[in-house]
């Protein structure tokens, strides 16, 4: 059942992450969270997979500092016009008033680039690429919400890179895109990939590609995005290098992001009315045992369970052994969005048969305790598969095509995002957001259609929806 999820979709996201013991929301400054151990090993098990992504594709992880001295922070214009209101500042160590305000970086750029100019000498040094993840600290004035849009963003995972031409900049975008899209993909998140509107792109960008997805109230939610920065940081920062004709030359810089909001897409997207549904693939416990007791033969289930622990060994198993009768059990691990129940009683012995529950479906499927874990496996990976595909249907079901200003307002006040030609303008953007409320969120390229504003032709359709 996904009634509730649907319709009070709100309520039942603050809901699961208490319930769940994700994250405690009471901690006593507005925009900062605390990651229960629950929560914590969702998040290193996603920390895992980026990490693997990122390694893959050649990065290399470093870890830069926090604080920001303010000459470096106010070096590139655009980017701290764009900043400047969401910046805490350090300005005092102990009792004194420090000589240099110190930025808690929003992200690590200008940390980071006056560095990259001392690394990077010559074409022998590019391309760079490096990422870290790490808290950042953002003033956000819009209302705050846990994973979504947090003061202290957590789980910052930015990777910056630097090449020797523009050309090879603009395939690492590519590259960085296609790492996002592997990682969505393993995490059963369904995405829109577009460019930002030039007023909307990152500050000191070139151009902004962005990853979207929609939430179950039909609410777009920006979770990654990809910078290509041209020369703009490296002429700030001087970060030059000697081409192999001996000509001094600035580097061309990419950087991407993705924060706590792949989490938060996580919990989301895949949850109903009785909690959570973990994907598998980071499911702190992807499948728990629950030995169902006869007075008698207690001890004889609680062999056999002991047994079948040890043989899933493999996935990260749990023996539930509490007081508890089996449907307390059973309601504790399925808010928690564990992806598979192993049931062993006094019958399942006799029959040398085991009872699997599957989370996303319900279904309750018998397998011959010889076949116990290749079945598993298969049910595993059968359930991230379900939950990926459930995931992509709904996020569709959500998209509209709109041909004409009615058919946008429609879409949004029915709680979809509407796809719509757009000539790009920022008056026909305007218009929009005149009549829906919203204005174009981001564009894509696609078949020709006439803009829906002023019927200019055009190939590009802009994206419309409310958002978080
Ligand atoms: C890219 C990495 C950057 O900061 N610098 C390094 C670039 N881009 S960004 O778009 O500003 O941020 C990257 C992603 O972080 C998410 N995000 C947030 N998540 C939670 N709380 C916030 N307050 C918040 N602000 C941004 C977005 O998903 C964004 O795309
Ligand atoms: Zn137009």
């Amino acid at each position: 059942m996904r009634d509730r999820w649907r319709n009070s979709f709100s309520e039942w996201y603050a809901e699961q992450l208490d319930r769940a013991e994700i994250l405690d929301v009471r901690y006593p400054v507005k925009g900062t969270y605390v990651w229960r151990p629950y929560g914590f090993r969702i998040r290193a098990n996603v920390l895992k997979l980026i990490r693997q992504i990122l390694d893959e594709a050649g990065h290399e992880e470093a870890l830069f500092p926090l604080l920001i001295p303010e000459h470096e922070f106010a070096k590139e214009a655009r980017h701290i016009a764009g900043f400047e209101d969401e910046v805490y500042w350090v300005t005092h160590g102990g009792r004194s008033e420090l000589g240099v305000k110190l930025a808690l970086r929003p992200t690590s750029e200008t940390a980071m680039y006056p560095i990259l100019a001392l690394w990077i000498r010559s074409h022998a040094d590019l391309p760079l690429k490096i990422y870290q993840v790490v808290n950042t600290f953002r003033y956000e004035t819009k209302h705050t919400r846990p994973l979504i849009r947090m003061r202290e963003i957590t789980t910052f995972k930015e990777a910056h890179t630097a090449h020797a031409s523009a050309e090879d900049a603009e395939r690492q975008v590519q590259v960085a895109v296609e790492c996002y899209r592997r990682f969505f993909d393993a995490l059963g998140i369904p995405y829109i990939i577009s460019r930002r509107p030039e007023w909307d792109k990152f500050p000191g960008a070139e151009y902004t590609i962005a990853f979207d997805t929609i939430f179950p109230d039909g609410r777009l939610l920006q979770i990654a995005t990809v910078h290509n920065l041209g020369q703009n940081f490296s002429r700030t920062f001087e970060i030059t290098f000697e081409t192999p004709e001996g000509r001094q030359e600035y580097a061309y810089q990419t950087c991407y992001g993705i924060s706590d909001r792949v989490i938060a897409a996580l919990l989301a997207l895949h949850g109903d009315d009785s909690g959570l549904c973990l994907m598998p693939e980071v499911a702190p416990l992807q499948v728990v045992v629950v030995p169902i007791w006869f007075k008698e033969r207690k001890e004889e289930v609680d062999r056999e369970a002991e047994a079948i622990v040890r043989e899933l060994s493999c996935f990260r198993v749990h023996l539930d052994t509490r007081e508890l009768r089996p449907g307390a059990k059973y309601y504790h691990w399925e808010l928690r969005g564990v992806p598979l129940r192993v049931e062993i009683g006094p019958r399942d012995i006799e029959n040398r048969q085991v009872t699997l529950v599957r989370r996303d479906t319900g279904e309750r499927i018998t397998v011959a305790r010889s076949a116990l874990r290749q079945e598993v496996e298969r049910q595993l990976r059968s359930i991230g598969d379900a939950l990926r595909e459930r995931a992509w249907q709904e996020m569709r079901s959500m998209l509209r095509e709109a041909g004409a200003l009615e058919d946008i307002e429609k879409a949004v006040g029915e709680r979809c995002v509407a796809l719509a030609p757009w000539c790009g303008s920022k008056e026909c953007d305007e218009t929009i957001e005149a009549h829906a409320g919203v204005g174009v969120g981001g564009v894509m390229e696609a078949e020709p259609g006439r803009c829906v504003v002023c019927g200019r032709s055009t190939k590009h359709r802009g994206i419309v929806g409310r958002s978080y």
